[in-house]
């Protein structure tokens, strides 16, 4: 049985926040505490980049964009919607949560959710660094986790193509956990080498905003 775990370490990784300003003063701390653990575990503050938008609603739109444009490992989504204040809160956050999901899904780009849905303005202020917590900081290590993984699955790929173009054709005794070159001997480890994840011609980033 093989194990596979994401490492924690974020340095080389290229990030992307997509910030909702409906709410803006908790939302700040949501990104306040997803810049800080990104820092702690490696990211380059340069790797970073903050998109605003409007509200949750259109946090998946920004993400699409973010996740599609090549430049990053990873698209973190922020916002904070609150029941007592709005009718619409099922609507929004239903529309936040699935679209998030739909970009790391459609994309193969880590999406992670970092909204928090709350009945009332107290709730979320626990939520956004406070008593419960800090969620952005929470999905900037999932996003890193993820990040992580996913080059775990790449690293595996990369060597069972190896192993099969040295012997002809892979069997599954070939690919064992022992023999591949980029894999996690340790759950803790990254299973491919830092920076697996980058798009070939990195140096040619599109403008920040
Ligand atoms: N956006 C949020 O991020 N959080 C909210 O709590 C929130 N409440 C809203 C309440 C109403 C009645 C409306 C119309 C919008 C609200 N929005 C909220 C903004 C929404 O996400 C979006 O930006 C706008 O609906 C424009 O598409």
């Amino acid at each position: 049985m093989n194990e596979y775990k994401g490492s924690l370490d974020a340095s080389g990784k290229r990030i992307a926040i997509v910030a909702a300003r409906f709410n803006e003063t908790y939302v700040k701390n949501l990104v306040d505490g997803a810049v800080d653990c990104l820092g702690r575990l490696g990211a380059d503050e340069e790797d970073v980049d903050i998109f605003w938008v409007p509200g949750s609603f259109e946090i998946p739109f920004a993400a699409r964009a973010a996740a599609g444009s090549g430049d990053y490992d990873a698209v973190i989504g922020l916002g904070v919607i609150i029941r007592g204040a709005t009718v619409h809160f099922d609507l929004i956050a239903r529309e936040a949560a699935s679209g998030i999901a739909a970009v790391g899904r459609d994309t193969g780009i880590p999406a992670v959710f970092g909204v928090v849905t709350a009945e009332t303005l107290e709730q979320a202020a626990e939520r956004c660094g406070s008593k419960m917590g800090n969620r952005g900081w929470e999905a900037a290590q999932s996003a890193v986790e993820m990040v992580n993984l996913g080059q775990a699955f790449r690293g595996r790929e990369e060597a069972e193509a190896l192993i099969g173009e040295e012997t002809g054709a892979a069997t599954g005794a070939e690919t064992g956990a022992e023999s591949r070159p980029g894999a996690a001997p340790d759950a803790n480890e990254s299973a491919a080498p830092r920076g697996a994840g980058k798009k070939a011609g990195d140096g040619g980033r599109t403008p920040r905003v």
